[in-house]
């Protein structure tokens, strides 16, 4: 006869991180919690408005400088990305790389199945000489193992998405990469860089808004996932820059006084009038914080490259 177990609960995995944020005051919602496909599909298409130009820029660069960065990245390397998401501005690395070596492998982490999924339906076809392993995984918890993979490594952290992590936590999470690499290995990562205040806020409050719809795509996300009550119409997306503290901060700000009921935590959120959530900092850096950053880090700033408006900064540290 065969067994048959009770079936288990599933918790989503975001459980944790929503009780402990609402519960938080200010209450705030870790950034990554945008990323399930929705929020992945609606990043890419912030990529797209003409205000947002981060990825923009990073592309132009990696146009420009794809050649000079894996060549200063040394010989025979194997790529791992941190954050891929659809990886669209690594095939321009990969090109410039299997231009220099025959057979390269590609390891493109990120917590989005999905948009690994989009990095892959990508990549095939194009790249013969590219064995790509893709890795889902929350890497700001725990980093891939590194050791066993062959040759000279180089991690990319593209984007900027480094400014999503508070200073110190951004300190540690560099020295987590910095001990699973080998003396000689490297870390390319892209620092947005500090700017005209009006450029910077129209970036993150777009006229089509869709900056907005992703802001609230966290709030959804809850409803869909944890049994949510959100009215979305009753929040509103706030973004504006700290000048103070060097960031673009985003937040949900609760229109009126309100309870929102959340199934799978068995219990109601009090909201006052104007009471906000905080979902994001998008932290802006100069030189010398990016060079301050690497050091703290154990990693030596080799060399960088910037745009000609100074808009955004590509890093080589060295192991
Ligand atoms: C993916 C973290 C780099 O901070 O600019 C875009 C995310 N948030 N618009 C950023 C984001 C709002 C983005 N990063």
């Amino acid at each position: 006869m065969t067994a048959i177990n009770k079936p288990a609960v599933l918790a989503s995995p975001i459980v944790e991180e929503v009780l402990r944020g609402l519960n938080t005051r200010p209450r705030r919602l870790p950034p990554k919690l945008f990323y399930d496909a929705e929020g992945s599909r609606l990043f890419d298409e912030i990529t797209e408005t003409p205000e947002y130009y981060p990825t923009r820029t990073e592309r132009s660069m990696l146009q420009e400088f794809a050649g000079e960065m894996v060549r200063q990245a040394g010989k025979n390397l194997t790529l791992i990305e941190l954050g891929a998401g659809s990886a669209s501005k690594t095939q321009l690395l990969i090109q410039a790389l299997l231009r220099r070596q025959l057979r390269a492998e590609f390891y493109p982490v990120d917590v989005s199945s999905s948009a690994l999924q989009g990095a892959l339906a990508s990549l095939n076809g194009h790249f013969p000489r590219l064995r790509v392993g893709p890795i889902v995984a929350d890497y700001t918890h725990r980093l891939p193992e590194l050791n066993s993979l062959a040759g000279r490594k180089l991690v990319l952290f593209l984007g900027s998405t480094i400014g999503n992590f508070e200073p110190d936590e951004a300190e540690a999470f560099l020295k987590n990469v910095r001990r699973a690499l080998a003396p000689g290995d490297a870390l390319l990562i892209g620092f947005d860089l500090i700017k005209d205040a009006d450029v910077l806020h129209h970036a993150y409050n777009d006229a089509q808004g869709v900056t907005a719809r992703f802001n609230k795509n966290v709030l959804a996300r809850i409803n869909r996932e944890l049994g949510g009550t959100f009215d979305l119409d009753a929040f509103e997306h706030v973004a504006f820059w700290n000048r103070r503290k060097s960031r673009i901060e985003m937040h949900q700000e609760s229109a009126y006084e309100q309870t929102v009921w959340i199934e799978d935590l068995g219990r109601g959120f009090h909201f006052d009038r104007g009471e906000r959530i905080h979902t994001e900092n998008s932290y802006k850096f100069n030189m010398s914080s990016i060079e301050r950053l690497l050091k703290r880090a154990g990693f030596k700033l080799e060399r960088s490259w910037t745009d000609p408006r100074g808009w955004f900064c590509e890093a080589l540290g060295r192991v």
